[in-house]
């Protein structure tokens, strides 16, 4: 069996991936262990020119390879904060109207794809499979081939993949589809995102789709398919229960004084509904007096792309609806609404999403959405909280037990709140033993190693076939 490369936008820290970091990095690094190789990617600096081009830096950690790379300033304002993050990820979450195109920002996105992969063809051997992750990354395998690489090469899109309509809305979408045709194998999130891919092949790139999510377009095949990304539910579960009763905890449950708790956990993105999510608590106020007092909405939301300006306006119009909402229904000693912007140890997370009745997960677009998979698997059997989750979420197509919501209905919202606040122990577990049950079935295990099972099952590609479009 050949080595595994993974690259990915961010490289974890050796330290990350022992279990700190949680999900994906822990994941992945369980198959790059396994089968010996190189996790590549950027460092997460802003370097010099001189630095940039020194790297990569190798670190080593038993089989693995970390091998990273610092970016320019540049580079950084183009790729990853510019066409990345204000181009793909508001288009690929359905915000046309936060998106916007710059073509030099395009460009240096395909310019740093390209000197990213210039640097990993130096660290490869013929027989390494090479697994791309993310929407950061489109161009990286068409990159290679016209380096001449032939080694097989798969690509994972962690978020939603946007009906065509929508995609269209980037100027050079073509050239962003034919970039993932170099791909031997494309995975997805969910059957709604591989129709989509396949929905722009057939009606705007001519190609043709057959059995197996075979895919024939700009002159090349490839092969498509659905790898629900997931967690390890028992050893979650594992660890929610082994620090219930540390003292962050027990400071909780005092301050709570009785009142049920209602856990919401979200990067601080406007992807993730939280403006939507506050009025529904909010209307749950309003519209059911009894429960002002005797209900506590905790949302954490850890700051991230503090430096792309529409998230300076999410975090501005939280500040303000978490203040108003709060200056409503305080009390002297009751806050309805406690809104924390900050990073919090994962084992914290686990704990405190036990000792809630709710888990609120509302986003407006999601590609899987890990949290709701956290809460379900962190609950106590014998007496779960219940999931509250979007149907926009990539989650909900596997998680039937969860009450689903439609995150624009505020008042539907609200009703489904109180369906799970009033839900009796029976029906509360019985729909925690279903949701077990799924993520059981589907772990994060089962996401890598069929993903990689397919790669490797692709023919491979002669020499002579690495170099561009055919
Ligand atoms: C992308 C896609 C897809 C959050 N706050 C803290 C913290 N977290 C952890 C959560 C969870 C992870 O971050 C977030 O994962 P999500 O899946 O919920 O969302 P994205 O970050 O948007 O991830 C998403 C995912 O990729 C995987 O494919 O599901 O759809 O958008 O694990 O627990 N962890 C710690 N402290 C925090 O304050 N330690």
């Amino acid at each position: 069996m050949g080595r595994l490369i993974v690259v990915s936008n961010r490289v974890a820290t050796p330290t990350e991936t022992k279990g700190s970091a949680g999900g994906l990095a822990v994941g992945v690094f369980g198959a790059l262990k396994d089968a010996g190789g190189v996790w590549f990617g950027w460092s997460g600096d802003v370097v010099s020119e001189t630095v940039a081009n020194a790297g990569p830096m190798l670190e080593q950690d038993g089989a693995v390879t970390f091998a990273t790379v610092g970016l320019t300033r540049k580079d950084y304002d183009q790729y990853y904060r510019g066409f990345s993050n204000a181009t793909l990820w508001p288009v690929f979450h359905y915000r046309n109207d936060l998106a916007r195109y710059e073509r030099d920002e395009y460009a240096g996105y395909r310019r740093v794809n390209a000197w990213l992969a210039h640097k990993l063809v130096k660290l490869l051997e013929p027989d390494d499979i090479i697994w791309i992750h993310d929407y950061h990354l489109i161009p990286f395998a068409e990159a290679l081939r016209s380096e001449g690489v032939t080694n097989r090469i798969g690509f994972f899109l962690h978020i939603p993949f946007p009906a065509p309509q929508i995609l269209l809305n980037i100027p050079p979408h073509e050239e962003l589809v034919k970039s993932l045709s170099c791909y031997d194998l494309l995975g997805f999130q969910t059957a709604t995102d591989q129709q989509a891919f396949h929905d722009y092949v057939t009606r705007h790139a001519r190609g043709t789709v057959s059995a197996g999510g075979i895919v024939e377009a700009f002159g090349r095949k490839l092969r498509t398919g659905v790898y629900r990304i997931g967690v390890f539910p028992d050893e979650i579960a594992e660890q929610a229960k082994r620090y219930e009763s540390r003292q962050h905890v027990l400071e909780l449950k005092q301050s709570l004084e009785g009142r049920k708790l209602i856990m919401s956990v979200d990067r601080l993105d406007y992807s993730k509904g939280l403006v939507e999510r506050f009025r529904a608590f909010e209307l749950l106020l309003e519209r059911s007096p009894e429960w002002r007092g005797n209900v506590t909405l905790v949302q954490i939301a850890p700051p991230t792309r503090s430096d792309v300006a529409t998230y300076q306006k999410i975090r501005q119009d939280l500040e303000y609806e978490a203040g108003r909402i709060n200056g409503r229904y305080s009390g002297l000693d009751y806050t309805p609404i406690r809104y924390l912007n900050q990073q919090y140890d994962r084992w914290k997370l686990m704990s405190l999403f036990r000792e809630s009745q709710i888990g609120f997960v509302t986003p407006l677009h999601d590609g899987m959405n890990l949290v709701a998979k956290e809460y379900v698997a962190a609950q106590n059997p014998d007496d779960p909280g219940v999931l509250v989750l979007s149907i926009f979420a990539g989650a909900a197509a596997e998680l039937s037990g969860a009450v689903l919501v439609n995150p624009h209905d505020a008042i539907g919202m609200c009703e489904a709140l109180q369906r799970a606040l009033q839900m009796p122990l029976d029906a509360r577990q019985r729909r925690h033993e279903i949701n077990m049950a799924a993520l059981r079935e589907n772990d994060l295990g089962v996401w890598r190693d069929s993903f990689l099972r397919d790669l490797r099952s692709v023919p491979v590609r002669r020499s002579g076939e690495g170099g561009g479009h055919k």
